[in-house]
């Protein structure tokens, strides 16, 4: 296999795009994707101040990576959820992003659940009844918190994370088969911030594969954390990944054109927000200022004054 634009030896072979590429070749192709894609979804732009989560992830470092190689002005967001023992999940990617951070000589805001709140996350998970004793329901609202929190008491412009088109497909996958309509209305590249209180979320890499990005990081020499979280293991985002993976080796592109149909279907109206059944979150917690679907306190402040 040869690379398409040098004629030396391939190292990636991506079927899903009939595109072979060579090591020099695929690590400039990638950011001039990633590039395609902010334009055309009007993401940001070389004015605006980006907030990128950082995870310590293949693609969260890499996204920040991308974007710093294309001029953007990009700071780094890491939470530190406090989930250790066994692989010592939290602080070893806490050590990669800061250390990725302070190679690049780029600024990384750091907040550690537990020093701000009282509790780490697996502890507010162990006395809520929110997510039924698995840590994610409140690791999930408790970083969407924090994240949209940090952008908005920073003043950055909009916040992007490093969802790549696997995550994307596979959460599209679960909402589908369930007809999660308030989902489906909400899912895309962009989510704007219609509400006072939200800032403008992105997602750069929601069109490439996370093969893609797993071989950027490592020709890159991105130095990220190989482990998933330890509670990641047996979810259905993983077995729903596993399941459309499979159709990807029979049908390559599979994935991307599952993404990109629903994307097209969405511009067509087919998903307009009045087919959201959700009660809208048209009220403003009074602790934290975000919006919320009740009156009264977010779910995140309650969370947090039942720990206090
Ligand atoms: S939600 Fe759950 Fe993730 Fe939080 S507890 Fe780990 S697996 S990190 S994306
Ligand atoms: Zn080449
Ligand atoms: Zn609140």
């Amino acid at each position: 296999m040869r690379c398409r634009k040098c004629g030396l030896k391939a190292t990636i072979n991506m079927r899903q795009h009939k595109l072979a590429l060579c090591r020099e070749h695929f690590l400039e192709w990638l950011p001039e994707q990633v590039q395609r894609f902010i334009e055309k979804y009007r993401m940001f732009t070389n004015q605006d101040r980006i907030l990128v989560a950082v995870s310590g992830g293949k693609d969260s470092l890499s996204l920040w990576d991308i974007l710093w190689r294309l001029g953007y002005q990009a700071d780094g967001l890491y939470i530190g959820l406090g989930i250790d023992g066994g692989i010592q999940y939290s602080s070893e990617s806490q050590r990669l992003a800061e250390k990725f951070g302070a190679e690049h000589n780029l600024k990384l805001h750091v907040v550690s659940v537990s020093q701000q709140y009282g509790e780490s996350i697996p502890e507010m998970a162990a006395r809520t009844t929110r997510g039924r004793g698995k840590p994610c329901a409140v690791c999930g609202l408790s970083k969407r918190h924090i994240m949209n929190r940090v952008a908005r008491e920073e003043g950055y412009d909009v916040l992007a994370t490093g969802h790549n088109l696997d995550d994307e497909a596979a959460v599209l996958f679960g909402n589908t088969l369930n007809w999660i309509t308030g989902y489906l209305v909400r899912q895309g590249p962009v989510l704007e911030a219609n509400r006072p209180g939200l800032v403008r979320k992105v997602k750069p890499l929601c069109r490439i594969y996370e093969r893609e990005m797993a071989a950027y990081a490592v020709l890159r020499g991105i130095d990220y954390i190989y482990e998933e979280c330890p509670h990641a293991v047996g979810s259905k985002q993983i077995y729903y990944k596993e399941l459309l993976n499979k159709l990807e080796a029979d049908r390559p592109g599979a994935k991307l054109s599952f993404y990109l149909s629903f994307l097209q279907a969405k511009d067509k109206g087919l998903f307009t927000p009045q087919a959201d059944p959700d009660i809208p979150l048209l009220h403003t917690c009074p602790s934290c200022g975000q919006p919320t679907s009740a009156p009264g306190e977010c779910a995140f402040c309650r969370m947090v004054t039942k720990v206090a």
